[in-house]
């Protein structure tokens, strides 16, 4: 074989190599399995929170805990409202709570709503349009710093923004998110529950920020909200998985190429 070929070759093989990488997408699942295990740790319960926000017979932490972890604006002014209900964390002082979006794992958009300031009652105001976002809150003052920045109001732009399908996120200190799908999460441990009220578009999320899995650290309350997929066509999606899954390598197949 000619030298000029070889080197061909080898380019041809590296570029393959390269192409092969980048369509190694890792789609990110669409659901979580739960439940998972609820514990006591001295402060309000988790279950006591919810009975509060939802109504004593709204369900059970351990029984109503939700499969989901995406979801869609509910209404037609595509606004979503997450209202903090509780914190019972030492480090209640520096969690943030935000939305993301996306499909791929590699390739996610995050917005802190919430800042480390906030507190119970502090809420965000979320419109969400395809491709950008405006975020403000009903008191306006929270979105001063000098009003303690509780609220990050103001507005962003990216591709990956879309009222159609979003996730939500909890983070201490600078690094450490935990999102709404524990694939995300390091280990896929299962950080963030949720729940609905009944069959309304109201639900809140619960988050674990250290390791006594009290779920009470902030929790959330989000209006305006429905999931994604939908409960009814849930079912019909994990039979047809299979096809699904051979639909998307195909799809990765020919962006690739
Ligand atoms: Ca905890
Ligand atoms: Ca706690």
């Amino acid at each position: 074989m000619k030298k000029g070929r070889i080197v061909r070759k080898a380019l041809m093989a590296i570029a393959l190599a390269c192409a092969a990488g980048a369509a190694a997408a890792q789609p990110i699942p669409l659901t979580n399995g739960r439940p998972v295990t609820v514990n006591s740790s001295g402060e309000p319960t988790l279950q006591s929170i919810l009975d509060g926000l939802f109504g004593a017979s709204w369900g059970s932490v351990l029984a109503n805990q939700s499969p989901f972890g995406l979801w869609r604006s509910a209404t037609s002014a595509a606004t979503t409202i997450p209202t903090i209900v509780a914190e019972f964390a030492a480090n209640a002082p520096i969690n943030r709570f935000g939305i993301w979006f996306g499909t791929d794992a590699s390739n996610v958009f995050t917005y802190d709503l919430l800042l480390g300031p906030s507190t119970v009652g502090t809420n965000a105001a979320i419109s969400i349009l395809n491709g950008s976002m405006t975020v403000g809150s009903s008191n306006i003052a929270d979105c001063a710093v000098l009003g303690g920045g509780k609220v990050n109001c103001g507005s962003a732009s990216n591709a990956l923004i879309t009222p159609d399908r979003f996730g939500f996120y909890f983070q201490t200190g600078n690094g450490n998110r935990a999102f709404s799908i524990d694939a995300l999460n390091p280990g896929s441990t299962p950080r963030v529950l949720s729940f609905q009220q009944g069959s309304t578009t109201n639900w809140a999320l619960a988050y674990e920020d250290a390791g006594d899995w009290d779920f009470n650290d902030m929790v959330v309350k989000i209006e305006s909200i429905a999931p994604v997929p939908e409960a009814s066509t849930l079912a019909l999606m994990l039979s047809g998985l299979g096809v699904v899954a051979l639909a998307t390598r195909r799809r990765a197949r020919s962006k690739a190429a």
